[in-house]
């Protein structure tokens, strides 16, 4: 044991995985005096201190201590993505530190404005002002570096407003999954953080609760008129949190505050383990002050991330492995593929020169490329003393990449049905009492009814025939219509491209039942094209136009985990009954959950729809003859009304790509040659605007157009082809990369999907090797981990947790996607794979995971892989 730590001590700044940090940690006791010189003399000299870097962050070896570089933005406030936040051996376990109105805020509770923030890297400072418009609250939050901690202080101008006194504190907030099963000190007592939510709780008059996000209420009290309030596991002056794991080890102390531990699961599954000091009434100046010192372990270098395809490599394609590495990490100068025998036994298959690409935010990244490696067979890679799982080499890798989303995700997702697979239910037929008209409102889920309905239906009137069809939009359950569209589309698109025959699910439209994996004699894209249809034309001919979204009309059922046919009674809501009153007939209830219809007309979604319908009256035709025909006419009227509206409201959009892309949908479905003129005297102007953004269109016009036209684009695929060279300079992954606040893996999909129709037409121009790189991405070569983004069978090791509807139990739903890689700023990436919770990175919806599908289908055809 000794000898191999030397080992690891001598090469310096080595790879040193968890297991080995535990193993130095263990072996301190037993080193001798000289051993301890000499790891000394071979660590980096390094600042032991927090020191304010100029990406105005504190920081020492192992420990950012970052103070508001994300700030709550408010769309849907509380997304514990914000405050002071700590990125602790290079996991960001520590969020959300500011003045709050709670105990354990929820995602709807009120969040502070970021007023100011100032740097001051003389003093060593960030100062942070905060502001409640709701109560007329401000105050400020200095963080100050002192040695390896950093001093946190509360400051009030003005003592805390009444309303808000004994409710306003200062809270941070830490990772449950980090956190829970390891022990903790306060004052020197002992304690476990416990992995389920079981502390104690008191309910208080509504009254006497901080006002959440709009008026709304995340909670439904059962006529109780009560809130559910946690109260503390522990409460004190000294925490150590996780002293049994160095790499979570935090200290957090006060002097002139009391100091509470909560456990934010009690109200919502989202929520993390909460410190908080309640801010002293009617004082002003510095009313608390806290001590937060984060345990680095000497030395620390991160274990390098070897990104790699999961899926493995067919023999003729790229094989490159992307090695993330530590800023103080050496770069080792080569790496080996291992191959795994028949017998189990390994043996080296290649060994190759790493190539140096460079620094990409805090990271520093090498290239393994073993390409030459042809030969079939289980392989893994071997990086110093970092191993990879094994992964395939094989022709057949990217066989049963769709068959997850299209056998198992896409049908889990057909809303008004019972869906079944096995021995388990995942959900009976939701929304059995329709939807209501909904009245004028402002919407938790940024929808808007304007104040005219737009339709023949007064506010709470029911909409009859809506609930039918349609697919649950995401990690929620309403119909957002615009993304229904796409997924029509999309499986459309599917089906005219690879016409798959795939029957696996068995659909009932008469009987509201869907059972996977049993086949019914029908191309399940045809019945999921079906599916989609049907509630989109009900919107068509019972509103007389697109509704926005079919969502929910409160929010306690909004952020509903679990089946969702229990989200609503199934009663008919009749405000004559009281509040969980049900009538004497048992139809109707004086619940108000009945879900709504947005109905504010849109004459754009209205074009969006009209263009779906003609393609789908195309794919229905022979079919469903009936659904077919009820498409087409909606498709006639709809895009009349339209047109007219447009030109009415003068709303008439740029005549760019929206219109391009309809113009050749529309040419698709009907034939009909000014469609095509349309498009062909946008074309050529557009492209010159913006190559990469209406490349896709150009392409897709391909099988409609004649040589001249093909020619005529060429020089645009050139540009684009230098276009995919040049991603290759902006990062190491060689593909474009969202900073946004939902993950990039959207425009991911968009650009393999675009680089394979480039390939499929121009194969000289856009090479095959192009057309891998997004694949390789979602599947695990990307920065952090290197887990692939799609739960996709054949991937040695997919992500374990994601955003779905059954996150709350640390699972997943097969086939889902991922948006991945979420930014934060200034500097860091992330994907975590044991906390679901945080959707722009962990979500997948409807329209992406039908975008997936094209994307997979299209890789599959074009590699040659079916
Ligand atoms: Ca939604
Ligand atoms: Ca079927
Ligand atoms: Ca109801």
């Amino acid at each position: 044991m000794l000898s191999v730590l030397l080992c690891v001590v001598a090469l310096g700044g080595w790879a040193q995985d968890k297991h080995k940090h535990k193993i130095i940690m263990n072996n301190m006791r037993k080193l001798s005096f000289l051993s301890i010189l000499l790891m000394m003399l071979n660590s980096p000299v390094r600042a032991q201190n927090l020191e304010l870097n100029d990406l105005e962050y504190f920081e020492r070896q192992g420990v950012n201590i970052l103070v508001f570089s994300n700030s709550f933005n408010g769309g849907f406030n509380d997304e514990k993505n914000s405050g002071i936040e700590v990125i602790h051996h290079g996991v960001r376990t520590v969020q959300g530190g500011a003045v709050r109105l709670n105990n354990t805020p929820e995602q709807w509770d009120l969040v502070p404005k970021m007023t100011s923030r100032k740097v001051d890297k003389e003093h060593q400072t960030i100062e942070v002002g905060m502001r409640y418009d709701d109560y007329d609250f401000d105050s400020r939050v200095v963080v100050t570096a002192k040695g390896k901690a950093v001093e946190i202080s509360v400051w009030l101008d003005k003592p805390v407003p009444e309303k808000l006194a004994g409710e306003a504190g200062f809270n941070i907030e830490f990772l449950p999954s980090q956190y829970w099963l390891k022990t903790y000190t306060v004052d020197r007592r002992l304690g476990r953080f416990p992995r389920y939510a079981t502390s104690l709780t008191k309910t208080r008059p509504n009254s006497e609760k901080p006002r959440q996000f709009k008026g709304f209420k995340t909670y439904d009290d059962r006529g109780t008129d009560q809130f559910v309030d946690p109260l503390p596991i522990e409460t004190g002056h000294q925490f150590s949190l996780a002293t049994d794991d160095p790499e979570r080890l935090i200290r957090v102390s006060s002097e002139d505050s009391e100091i509470s531990l909560y456990d934010g699961r009690m109200l919502a599954q989202n929520g993390w383990f909460v410190l908080r000091s309640v801010l002293p009434k009617g004082k002003t100046g510095k009313v608390v002050t806290w001590m937060l010192e984060p345990y680095a372990l000497p030395g620390w270098i991160r274990t390098p991330n070897i990104g790699f395809s999961q899926v493995g490599y067919m023999p003729n394609q790229p094989k490159v492995a992307v090695i993330e590495l530590d800023k103080n990490d050496t770069p080792l100068k080569e790496a080996v593929l291992m191959k795994i025998e028949e017998d189990g036994q390994t043996s080296e298959a290649f060994r190759g020169a790493l190539n140096r690409w460079g620094n990409y935010y805090k990271y520093n990244y090498v290239k393994f490329d073993f390409s030459t490696v042809q030969e079939s067979g289980v392989y893994f890679i071997q990086y110093g003393n970092t191993r990879t799982n094994d992964f395939l080499i094989d022709q057949h890798v990217y066989d049963k990449i769709t068959d997850a989303t299209t056998d198992v995700w896409v049908p889990i997702h057909m809303n008004h049905m019972y869906v079944t697979e096995g021995y388990r239910t995942w959900h009976g037929e939701p929304f059995k009492e329709g939807y209501l008209q909904a009245p004028e409102s402002d919407h938790f889920d940024l929808h808007r009814q304007g104040a005219s309905t737009d339709t023949r239906f007064k506010p709470f009137e029911l909409i009859p025939g809506l609930n039918v069809g349609g697919f649950f939009d995401a990690g929620d359950f309403d119909i957002e219509t615009g993304s229904n569209i796409s997924v029509v589309q999309n499986f459309i698109r599917t089906w005219e491209l690879f016409n798959p025959q795939r029957d696996e699910t068995f659909v009932s439209q008469k009987q509201r039942y869907v059972d996977l994996h049993r086949p019914d004699g029908i191309p399940d894209i045809l019945q999921f094209i079906e599916h989609g249809t049907l509630n989109l034309v009900a919107q068509a001919e019972q509103i007389g136009h697109m509704a926005s979204t079919l969502s929910n009309s409160v929010l306690d059922n909004y952020h509903h985990l679990g089946d969702a046919a229990s989200i609503t009674d199934g009663l008919h809501y009749d405000p004559s009954l009281k509040p969980y009153e049900v009538s004497a007939d048992g139809k109707r209830s004086g619940t108000p959950d009945d879900m709504w219809a947005f109905t504010s007309r849109n004459p754009n979604l209205d074009f969006q729809a009209a263009t779906m319908f003609a393609a789908a009256s195309r794919a229905l035709k022979g079919y469903n003859d009936d659904l077919a025909n009820r498409a087409l006419v909606q498709s006639k009227r709809l895009m009349q009304e339209a047109t007219e509206l447009m030109g009415r409201n003068s709303q008439r959009q740029q005549r760019g790509r929206g219109d391009l892309a309809t113009n050749l949908q529309l040419y698709g479905a009907t034939r009909e040659p000014q469609y095509l003129d349309n498009f062909n005297q946008q074309i050529w102007r557009a492209l010159d605007r913006n190559v990469n953004s209406t490349i896709q269109t150009a392409l897709d016009a391909i099988p409609f157009m004649n040589e001249d036209y093909r020619l005529r684009l060429q020089p645009y695929v050139v540009k684009y082809a230098q276009y995919i060279d040049s991603l290759s300079t902006q990062n190491p992954y060689g593909l474009p990369i969202g900073l946004g606040n939902w993950a990039g893996g959207g425009q991911v999909l968009s650009f393999g999907t675009t680089v394979c129709f480039a390939h499929l037409y121009f194969p000289d121009i856009v090479r095959r090797d192009m057309v891998f790189r997004a694949a390789d991405w979602l599947y695990g070569c990307h920065p952090y981990h290197n887990y692939s983004f799609v739960a996709v069978v054949g991937a040695t090791r997919p992500k374990q947790v994601f955003y779905g509807n059954n996150r709350a139990d640390f699972s997943f739903i097969p086939g889902n996607v991922a948006p991945g890689l979420l930014f934060r700023r200034p500097d860091h990436f992330e994907n975590y794979d044991d906390w679901p919770f945080l959707w722009g990175q962990n979500e997948g919806t409807i329209a992406g995971n039908t975008q997936y599908i094209i994307f997979g289908s299209l890789l599959k055809n074009i590699v040659g892989a079916k």
